[in-house]
């Protein structure tokens, strides 16, 4: 599905409890925006201060700036985040990558490609190899898929909170743009490990990427041992292993696997993989012990890394101010904790290539998906004691006719309408995504990596109750 967000949000009717309709005229969308910034930036402030070391000493670990020490009757103790990027690069970003590392010190790096949430397990898993290669992440930049190419890209730590991040997993995570000056031209050369053309065999070239173009990188791989494959030899996955990719973080088999490189692109260079800024292609379909792991329960990245990534406060903020303009709650009041609600992501859109040209009898319907409402409310009672009060649905479908069904239901929508112009593009996905994951209980639906994700976070973060309902033929979710 490569719509653009303008267009899927227009075709979302506006619901009946929404008070969008007291934004309409372009006065009042301008009163709308600063309040939602002059509200999303003094809640950023409040809970950075919360969050902040000067607040919460027990788990921080002050390390003393020697600069700012100079006397030592009265020191001056500067508190560095010893996982920031003060702590572990040599300064402000530069124009080259290179100048900011610090020899002391390992990176390790990689692309996206692929829908958002692909891309954001496919952090996950970088951060998780970078953890057993003890290596320090550095993140590049979310780019546009299903939002339309042309939208300039998002920074990883506006989405998610990094500082947490690094906190829960006490290690370093940097972002790109910290190393590397956003502004700079320069191109600069790396070799990085080609690790698509050792698990496939249709496309003869590393996993296609816009992040090395963001980044200005001209790079020369090296295809990886076919060794990485997870299922030796099996045209039917193209899944690699974490510790085969691990192996070839160290140097003993790193050299044992050099073979001749790929010139790069640009400026022509045959480069052995980096050492010092280690790079793959494509970390997506990395496991442990079997492909789509993330899906089980077990994945060692979704235990170490995916369920410490928690979203920004700008996001959660808007996520909860969303949800409570969609159920009626004056958007300046919390949501009333009496007021439990619960999720649902119905993801359609380009699953339609599941279906062929009829998507009746594929796609579920409500009343299917129902069944698994009522299925998580009594889990919720029954395990919890707690009364689900209100039912949000969340969906890529643009269809009016289904969006007016799903208030037959009794549930809510999320009004759109106005996001993508107000806040810009990026913003529906990331406040639904946001919204599956912050209620009591979840239902998603199979297959999507979108709905797999909030079930993970439901269930990581407040033990809720969630299903994921099957589809594709008329029965596949009767049991
Ligand atoms: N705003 C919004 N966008 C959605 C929703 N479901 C799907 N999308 C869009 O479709 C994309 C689906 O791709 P991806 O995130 O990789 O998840 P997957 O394809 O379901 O595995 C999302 O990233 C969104 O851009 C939804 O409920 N709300
Ligand atoms: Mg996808």
């Amino acid at each position: 599905m490569h719509e653009d967000a303008e267009s899927l949000l227009a075709h979302h009717p506006p619901q009946k409890h929404s008070a969008w309709a007291r934004y309409t005229s372009i006065a009042s969308k301008r009163r709308f925006l600063v309040a939602v910034f002059s509200f999303a930036t003094v809640s950023f402030l409040a809970l950075g201060f919360l969050r902040s070391p000067w607040t919460d000493q027990r788990s921080f670990t002050p390390i003393l700036d020697p600069q700012t020490s100079t006397n030592s009757s009265t020191p001056t103790v500067a508190l560095v985040d010893p996982h920031g990027p003060e702590a572990n690069l040599i300064g402000a970003p530069t124009a080259h990558f290179r100048d900011n590392l610090r020899n002391d010190r390992k990176y390790i790096t990689s692309w996206i490609s692929a829908g958002w949430t692909n891309d954001v397990m496919t952090y996950i898993n970088l951060i998780y190899l970078a953890m057993i290669t003890d290596r320090i992440p550095v993140i590049p930049m979310f780019t546009p898929s299903h939002i339309g190419g042309a939208v300039p890209p998002i920074d990883f730590g506006l989405v998610f909170d990094v500082p947490r991040l690094r906190k829960a997993l006490n290690i370093p995570v940097l972002e790109w743009h910290e190393v590397k000056d956003r502004a700079s031209n320069e191109v600069e050369e790396i070799g990085c490990w080609n690790t698509w053309e050792a698990v496939q065999k249709n496309e003869h070239y590393p996993r296609r990427s816009h992040v090395p173009d963001h980044l200005k990188l001209d790079i020369s791989y090296t295809k990886a041992p076919s060794w990485i494959k997870t299922i030796p030899n099996f045209d039917g996955d193209v899944h690699s292993s974490f510790w085969a990719l691990a192996a070839l973080a160290f140097p003993e088999t790193r050299a044992e696997n050099l073979v001749l490189p790929l010139e790069s692109p640009t400026n022509h260079l045959l480069l052995p993989p980096d050492e010092h800024m280690l790079c793959y292609d494509y970390l997506y379909f990395t496991c442990a012990n079997q492909p789509y792991e993330m899906e089980f329960d077990y994945s060692p990245a979704w235990r170490f890394v995916g369920q410490h990534l928690h979203w920004s406060p700008t996001i959660e903020q808007l996520a909860n101010q969303y949800l409570r303009r969609s159920i009626g709650i004056a958007e300046d009041r919390p949501t009333p904790p009496a007021s439990p609600w619960i999720a649902i992501h119905v993801r359609r859109g380009d699953f339609k290539v599941f279906c062929g040209e009829e998507t009746t009898g594929c796609y579920a319907s409500l009343e299917v998906i129902a069944r698994r409402v009522e299925e998580v409310k009594a889990e919720l009672l029954q395990r919890k004691g707690i009364m689900v009060e209100h039912v949000i649905m969340t969906s890529d479908e643009r269809n009016a006719t289904w969006w007016e069904e799903v208030k037959g239901h009794g549930w809510y929508g999320v009004d759109h309408s106005q996001t993508a112009d107000v806040l810009g593009p990026w913003y529906p996905v990331l406040i639904d995504a946001a919204i599956q994951s912050l209620g009591v209980g979840f239902v998603g639906t199979d297959k999507s990596t979108m709905s797999n994700l909030a079930r993970r976070r439901v269930e990581s973060w407040t033990d809720g109750a969630t299903r994921i309902y099957k589809w594709g033929t008329p029965n596949a979710d009767d049991h």
